[in-house]
């Protein structure tokens, strides 16, 4: 079987397109990626080629298409089994899917007012929205009781790196460019997910990328 190709947006902007990333370099695979950049002239035709959704990221494994970053997730750690995608142990595995499902659905106020960039650090402002509020709250929340009750022998939020780690990572980098003043143990979290060797990469990615979106770029100013 030829390898799997992920379709991804720009690595300084496209969280869905990171988490997707994410997840296939953790299964150690070799795989092509066909870059879309947003807000172009034919960025829609260009997607539409390959994810019938429109969106990015879409992964395209032989025959086979995978759009969605958790639909794309579920696959990886089938078509992967070794690879240790989920946690082994059934309640961890459980507490994993439900909080990667959460963000995957949720925290619509976190991603409206703090758009990813992840080569950018905006100035320190006051947080006014109260949905954004709880949005942060409830991730420092969350991750908190994950590593209070999974997070026994690594950094990580199920201790040892997983597609829930993946699926927070956007955040961590959301976090960083916001200047979010967090308390220890989430601060700790974020150092980890930033010295990953993968996040770095996809980071060093970013920082080559030629393109400047102002609707990106304009927030973190
Ligand atoms: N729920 C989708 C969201 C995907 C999504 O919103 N992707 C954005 C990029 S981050 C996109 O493809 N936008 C297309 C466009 O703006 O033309 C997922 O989890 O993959």
């Amino acid at each position: 079987m030829s390898r799997p190709t992920l379709v991804i947006a720009n690595k300084a902007y496209s969280s869905w397109s990171m988490r997707a990333w994410l997840a296939l370099k953790a299964t150690g695979a070799l795989f092509d990626e066909v870059y879309v950049p947003l807000d172009q002239p034919g960025t829609r035709e260009r997607i539409l080629r390959y994810s019938p959704s429109g969106l990015v990221p879409c992964l395209i494994d032989g025959d086979v298409a995978v759009w969605e970053s958790l639909a794309i997730g579920e696959y990886l750690a089938e078509r992967y089994p070794n690879a240790g995608l989920w946690p082994a142990f059934v309640k961890a595995r459980a507490h994993a899917r439900a909080i990667s499902a959460e963000m995957h659905a949720g925290f619509g106020a976190l991603r409206r007012l703090m758009p990813m960039n992840v080569r950018a650090v905006a100035p320190k402002r006051p947080i006014d929205d109260p949905a954004l509020k709880a949005d942060i709250a409830r991730i420092e929340t969350l991750w908190a009781d994950t590593q209070a009750r999974f997070g026994a022998g690594g950094p990580y939020l199920f201790g040892k790196y997983s597609l829930a780690d993946a699926m927070y990572a956007p955040v961590v980098t959301r976090f960083t460019t916001y200047q979010m003043p967090l308390g220890p143990a989430a601060t700790a979290y974020m150092q980890a997910i930033h010295a990953h060797p993968h996040v770095m990469e996809w980071i060093q990615g970013a920082k080559a990328e030629p393109e400047r979106i102002e609707k990106y770029e304009a927030l973190a100013r």
